[in-house]
């Protein structure tokens, strides 16, 4: 008999039920440990009545089991399916002498397309001629523009960036990036450092941000790093709200410092119903989304399981979060 007992948290969106655990997921965990048990609950108070003895906890990042972690004293070890850990990183869970791992390489595909449809559409005008059509109105987008020959400046260049980088390149854009550790890339023509974007900003048609939420990235792009933006640059946010002052943001659309924003993310989620974003039209929201693709969970779950097989021989987990960082 195993002693290993995985808990599983996670509450599928009634609309989204590709994006569940589905028997194939736990048939693939049993596979690598065929005498696990799993206690799988939708909600956290379930995992506290049935769930203490558990060893793994595997669930979203943006939760926050807190009493559960606190109080499941044979835990070893966390792993989140999303990419983030915006739930899981406070002090209570992040004190604990657990491993803690996350989803890593698998959101480029989804997010880089998601990224290029709003390039895409800020450039031919899609979100005006929708508007158009709903009014009936027969008018051409005599603005209309190609990204072949523009630059994109991509703050945050680990697998999603590079993904983006990828289909720029493909397009026939140049690349710009920042990273923290700056090294040659054959799909990026220049670095700068991410304490220094200027450069960047100011030679950027689309900026776009995918560095995660950390307390040094938080505010990263404020109201300067707007101002240095050209009036024609559209800015993309798929990373996270807290990145990005939002305040700011709307000052600089208002103002007409930089022409559009393509927005996945926000410093509230939901976006408030009186957020004035909602009403702009150079705005275009989408609702944290930009990873949702039917082959999320099935990737997601190759990743634990991989990882799995590592726990279950001692190995070093991949995808650790690193505590000092904070993601
Ligand atoms: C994630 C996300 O963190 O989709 O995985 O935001």
């Amino acid at each position: 008999m195993s002693n290993h007992k995985i808990a599983i948290l996670f509450k599928p969106d009634p609309k989204a039920m590709y994006l569940d655990i589905q028997a194939r997921h736990i048939e693939a965990i049993q596979q690598v440990m065929p005498d696990v048990e799993i206690i799988q609950a939708k909600d956290e108070e379930t995992l506290l009545a049935n769930g203490l003895d558990c060893d793994i906890l595997l669930t979203w990042g943006l939760y926050s089991p807190v009493n559960y972690c606190r109080s499941a004293d044979r835990l070893k070890w966390i792993h989140a399916l999303s990419a983030g850990i915006d739930g899981l990183a406070v002090p209570d869970i992040l004190h604990k002498d657990i491993a803690i791992s996350s989803t890593k390489g698998i959101h480029g595909q989804p997010m880089a397309e998601h990224v290029l449809g709003m390039m895409l559409t800020f450039s031919r005008g899609f979100h005006i001629l929708r508007q158009q059509q709903t009014d009936r109105q027969w008018r051409k987008y005599l603005a209309a523009d190609e990204i072949c020959g523009k630059t994109a400046g991509i703050i945050g260049l680990g697998s999603i960036g590079q993904e983006i980088a990828r289909k720029c390149k493909l397009m026939g854009m140049k690349v710009l990036a920042a990273r923290r550790n700056p090294e040659q890339d054959e799909l990026v023509d220049q670095f700068y450092a991410v304490n220094d974007l200027g450069g960047l900003l100011s030679h950027s048609d689309y900026v776009i941000v995918t560095v995660p939420a950390t307390p040094d990235t938080f505010h990263l792009i404020g109201e300067n790093e707007f101002r240095a933006m050209k009036p024609a640059a559209c800015f993309i946010n798929v990373a996270r709200g807290t990145v990005v002052d939002e305040q700011a943001l709307v000052a600089a659309l208002q103002d007409k410092r930089i022409s559009g924003a393509g927005l996945d993310v926000f410093e509230t989620e939901p976006l408030p119903a009186d957020s004035p974003l909602w009403g702009m039209p150079n705005v275009i929201i989408s609702p944290h989304m930009s990873a949702i693709s039917p082959y999320y969970m099935d990737r997601a779950i190759t990743v634990f399981c991989n990882n799995l097989e590592r726990f279950k021989s001692g190995s070093e987990l991949c995808y650790q979060v690193d505590r000092t960082r904070g993601y």
